[in-house]
Formats: structure tokens, sequence, C-alpha cells
């Protein structure tokens, strides 16, 4: 194994990566999840734009599947990705981070999110209750959501962080996110309803048809392996769903 892509990656992305890996070893009682064939460390040159990704996949009992994923445009781009898809027997949130930037220089786009998966877009209340106290975070340059963003929860960060400290608020935020969806989904009895389980289904694979929606991953992808390759990993590896 080549050592790991966040070494070369931007500071925030590197500390992201090990911050995420190290709340979920903590926490959860980490199972291997098996990636599909060919998708665990991927090289593409289309374009002559080499991009590698490295994908960390795990599973647990209250969660499908663990996704954290590194990739690397070896022109400047760098990117970290982590979608946490619960087991839909659980009424649990979706945990979803995606941070853009380049090695030295600045992060464009920083979002953490834990997504609601009902038909009223609420988060249980055990949640709610939590993030309701979290102090507010004053950010000097938040942005707005794409148009298919009506997925994510009031409390949804999205910002481009200018400096430093903005960078180790957003770091600390989602440790935070990460720490008590951890500890919630640990106690979080399973669903015993048919019809609820359904419902965490239907939630499920709503955010991921929004989520396939984002023409920016979608493109950068497409550029180094071509739209066929690019709709195949977006529907199989970032955002699946059972049907
Ligand atoms: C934005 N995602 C982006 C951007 C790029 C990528 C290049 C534009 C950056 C910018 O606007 O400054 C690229 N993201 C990728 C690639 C992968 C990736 C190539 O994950 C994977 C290989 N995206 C997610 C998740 C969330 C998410 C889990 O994967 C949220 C929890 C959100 N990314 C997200 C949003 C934008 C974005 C909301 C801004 C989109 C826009 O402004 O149109």
């Amino acid at each position: 194994m080549p050592p790991s892509l966040r070494v070369r990656q931007h500071w925030l992305i590197h500390q992201l990566a090990d911050c995420i890996e190290e709340v979920w070893r903590k926490n959860l009682e980490l199972s291997p999840y098996s990636v599909p064939e060919g998708l665990g460390y991927i090289e593409g040159a289309l374009e002559g734009e080499k991009l590698v990704i490295e994908n960390h996949c795990y599973q647990t009992p209250q969660f499908r599947k663990l996704h954290l994923e590194l990739a690397k445009v070896e022109n400047g781009l760098d990117i970290l990705h982590c979608v946490m898809f619960p087991n839909p027997h659980y009424d649990l949130p979706i945990f979803g981070c995606d941070v853009v930037g380049s090695p030295k220089g600045t992060i464009s786009a920083a979002i953490a999110d834990l997504s609601p998966v009902n038909s009223d877009r609420s988060l249980p209340l055990s949640y709610e209750k939590s993030l309701s106290g979290f102090p507010s975070l004053r950010f000097s340059q938040p942005r707005l959501l794409p148009e298919w963003g009506t997925i994510f929860s009031d409390y949804c960060l999205f910002i481009r962080p200018v400096d430093a400290t903005e960078e180790t608020w957003f770091l600390n935020r989602v440790r935070d996110y990460l720490t008590l969806h951890c500890q919630i989904a640990v106690t979080t009895p399973p669903l015993t309803n048919p019809g609820d389980i359904e419902k965490t289904i239907a939630g499920q694979r709503h955010y991921c048809t929004q989520q396939q929606q984002n023409d920016k991953t979608r493109r950068v992808l497409e550029k180094s392996f071509g739209s066929q390759w690019a709709d195949r990993y977006m529907t199989t590896m970032l955002f699946d769903f059972a049907d």
C-alpha cells in the first residue's frame, strides 16, 4: 500500500481524514466493507488530467456503509468526501462532508451536515436537543446551497474558510457532529415496524438522487474517466441505494 493520499493534501483535508477515522474507531465496531470491483484505489487520466482516488469503507451494525474518500487531481484539486449511510433499520440521519481545495492554497468549499431522511425533514429529537445547544460559529464567507441542496438540515455548515482559524472551527465542528452522531447511533434501538423501515429506505433514496445531481462532482470525474464511468461511480460508489 502506498502512503495515504492525505499526506500530500491540504492541511484541513489531512486533519479531517484522521479525525473521521479516529471518531469512528473510538465509538463504533467497524467491520470490513467490500468495495465494488476495481473501485478501491483508482487512477484516471483522460484529457491528461490525472485523478487519483482512494476509498476507505467500513460497516457496523448501525451503518450499512461508512465511506471516506480522498481524491487528488494532480494539477491541484484536493477533495475529501465522507458519507455515513445508516442501516435503514435505524432512524438515523445521514452524516455527509465534502471539502474541496488545493494542496497549498485555499479551500473553496467545506460542507458538513447531519441530513434528515424522514419526509418532514426533521431530525430525531435527541439530535435536535444537542445541536440546538451548539454555539453558533460566525464564518466570514458562508456559501449558498445549490438547488438540489434541499436535503440538508438547518445545521448544515457550508462555507469557504478564509484562514486557519476558520479551518480549525470547521474541523472541530465536524468532530462534534461525528461524535454526537456515533454516540446517539450506538444507543438507538432498531425500528420494528416495516412501514417505518420503508420510510428510511425512501429517505436514503431521495438523499442519493439529489446528491447525484451535483454537476460539479460529475464534471471532475468525467474529465478523467469519461461520462459512463462517472455515472457508474456516482450511483454505485458515492450515492448508492437499495432498489
Ligand atoms: C461542491 N464538489 C463540489 C465542487 C467540486 C466537487 C469540484 C465545487 C467546489 C466549489 O464550488 O467550490 C467535487 N466532490 C467532488 C468530487 C467528489 C466529491 C470529485 O465528493 C468525489 C470524488 N458533496 C458530497 C457530499 C456533500 C456534497 C457528501 O459528496 C454534502 C454532504 C456537497 N459539494 C457539495 C455541495 C457543493 C459541492 C453542496 C456545492 C455545489 C454547488 O455550489 O453547486
